[in-house]
């Protein structure tokens, strides 16, 4: 219930007034073991997190609420497959996608590790096809561009896993994302590409969402109006759980490639909505992406709270959002082919957690999950850190990066590891008056200069931030950074009492957009549509080209 959540949390308060009164930069000074006491590795990953605004009574109260709110009983909920999911009714059992060991998993009673390893099967078979040209296009050519068609959790995820792997991509096939019911998306895509050699892949779970159907059709009017109706059957693919409207679209079944309803469209990338990526690096590669997904489940199955990095990087979300009241959090990966990883985790972690009702259906009157944001360092330091760093909100950060480049550029990775320690410290240490009236006296500054400046070059620091590294950004490694956050999610979701896995906040707007659709097209307008919309409608119609 949310009261006893509540109670819960404001269990955090006076620990976080014992903080408050002292500084991070003290902190370190006084323990010259915080790195120690405050970093874990799990997967071939190491994360500091000693640079958050936490001592071990924090800790330890943290690890606390994670036993008083069960966290452990409810991961293995997750895994015996109860409807966790509870306003759907549903399972979440995106885990067994990449579940390699022996243990039966079984929803309402039914093994689905059987299903799972059969369709995963299938897009091995239908990825190396395409790869070696054994399947191609209906006039027998080799196909060179393969469109993902889907919006959200059916795009985010092969879009991200396709950029991040990029130095496994296969150099002849060119990957491309539609997403946006904005006609630009499709047709900016489309006016580069041949139709002979293009294949679609339309991935939806539904087979229903406007967006995708939109321009699902438009691609099938492009391609038929260049090689006739009968192509459509070789130049389609489709992810879905829907199988007889992909039939109906036109798509054989031999390309339609299933999955359940069990997997939350932002938990899909593992199954075959990564049928994409699988056709860019390669089934082998595709796999060591689940295997990675799979080491990292099994390190927060089995590891005591203490030690599970999931459970950590959560708690410390937890107390930032409740004990300090930070608003927001950064992605900040050094590493340019995480460029899509902020924008993935923005949809895993805010459709996740961005619930304001209990399990129960009550309000809850603390905050849950909080704004994430981000774009790779260094791009974001000349964009958007001045607010990170002398801003008035604080924004706990969390710093990526690769400590070996896949590129022989020694050069340019030296300087982005540089960067990428400086600004946790930077943020961490800050710089007080004393010493920015220093360095200006010592650069020749005079007293009236140093007296207009110093204020704008103080940095108050205390800025929190956790710091993850990895070896090399394969497969592996990338597989288990997503699972990290998945299950960061599921227990932040836990200990706030939310259901991490529904979205109903996405069916408003949706349920308007057809309502207004006909008026856009110049239908009547109905008299209970209020003066802002009115009056939108009304300009937006006297412009009309
Ligand atoms: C994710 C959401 C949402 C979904 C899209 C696409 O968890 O459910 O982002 O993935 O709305 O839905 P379809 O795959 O059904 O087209």
């Amino acid at each position: 219930m949310a009261f006893e959540r509540k109670n819960i949390l404001d269990g955090l308060r006076p620990h976080a007034k014992r903080i408050k009164a002292t500084s991070m930069r003290k902190m370190f000074e006084e323990n010259p073991n915080r790195f120690d006491d405050f970093s874990v590795s799990a997967c071939s990953i190491l994360l500091d997190y000693s640079k958050n605004q936490i001592d071990q009574r924090a800790m330890q109260a943290l690890f606390e609420i994670a036993e008083i709110c069960m966290v452990e009983k409810r991961r293995d909920a997750m895994w015996a497959g109860k409807a966790i999911n509870t306003t759907e009714n549903r399972a979440v059992m995106h885990m067994a996608l990449r579940y390699n060991g022996k243990e039966k998993l079984l929803v309402n009673g039914q093994e689905i590790m059987p299903k799972i390893r059969h369709q995963l099967e299938r897009v091995k078979e239908y990825s190396t096809k395409i790869r070696n040209a054994e399947i191609t296009s209906s006039n027998g050519k080799k196909f060179t561009d393969i469109v993902n068609i889907g919006i959200g959790g059916s795009d985010l995820g092969p879009d991200m896993v396709t950029k991040a792997l990029e130095p496994y991509a296969h150099s002849d096939l060119k990957l491309h994302y539609v997403s946006n019911v904005d006609g630009a998306h499709i047709y900016d895509c489309l006016k580069r590409l041949n139709p002979a050699t293009t294949l679609f892949i339309i991935a939806s779970k539904t087979f229903s969402t406007d967006e995708t159907i939109t321009n699902a059709n438009t691609a099938k009017s492009w391609l038929i109006e260049a090689l006739g109706k009968k192509a459509v059957a070789k130049h389609f693919a489709a992810i879905s759980t829907n199988i007889s409207a992909c039939n109906e679209f036109g798509i054989d079944s031999d390309n339609i490639f299933g999955f359940w309803d069990w997997v939350g469209g932002r938990y899909s990338i593992w199954s075959a909505i990564g049928l994409p990526a699988a056709i860019a690096i390669g089934f082998d590669n595709f796999k060591d992406f689940l295997a990675g997904a799979a080491q990292m489940d099994e390190h927060f199955r089995t590891s005591p709270l203490q030690k599970n990095m999931p459970v950590i990087l959560a708690l410390i979300g937890i107390w930032n959002r409740n004990a300090l009241n930070y608003k927001s959090q950064a992605i900040l990966p050094y590493d340019q082919h995480l460029s899509r990883f902020p924008a993935y985790l923005q949809q895993l972690d805010m459709e996740s957690n961005g619930k304001s009702v209990d399990l129960s259906g009550y309000p809850v009157n603390f905050e849950t999950g909080a704004v994430i944001f981000g774009e790779p360092g260094t791009n974001g330091q000349h964009a958007f850190y001045q607010l990170l760093h002398q801003g008035s909100d604080i924004i706990p950060a969390d710093f990526l990066a690769a400590i070996n480049a896949h590129e022989n550029l020694p050069e340019h990775h030296d300087k982005l590891l540089a960067n990428y320690l400086a600004q946790s410290e930077a943020l961490m240490l800050g710089k007080d008056l004393k010493q920015v009236i220093s360095e200006l006296a010592m650069s020749g500054k005079s007293q009236t200069e140093i007296k207009k400046l110093a204020p704008h070059k103080v940095f108050t620091g205390n800025r929190p931030s956790n710091s993850l590294l990895y070896k090399k950004l394969n497969p592996k490694t990338l597989g288990s950074l997503t699972a990290l956050y998945e299950h960061k999610i599921f227990v932040q979701g836990v200990i706030w009492d939310i259901n991490s896995f529904d979205q109903w906040g996405v069916e408003l707007g949706k349920q308007l957009a057809k309502s207004i659709l006909p008026i856009v097209r110049g239908g009547e307008m109905p008299d209970k549509v209020n003066s802002s919309t009115t009056g939108l409608i009304k300009y937006l119609l006297n412009n009309k080209e």
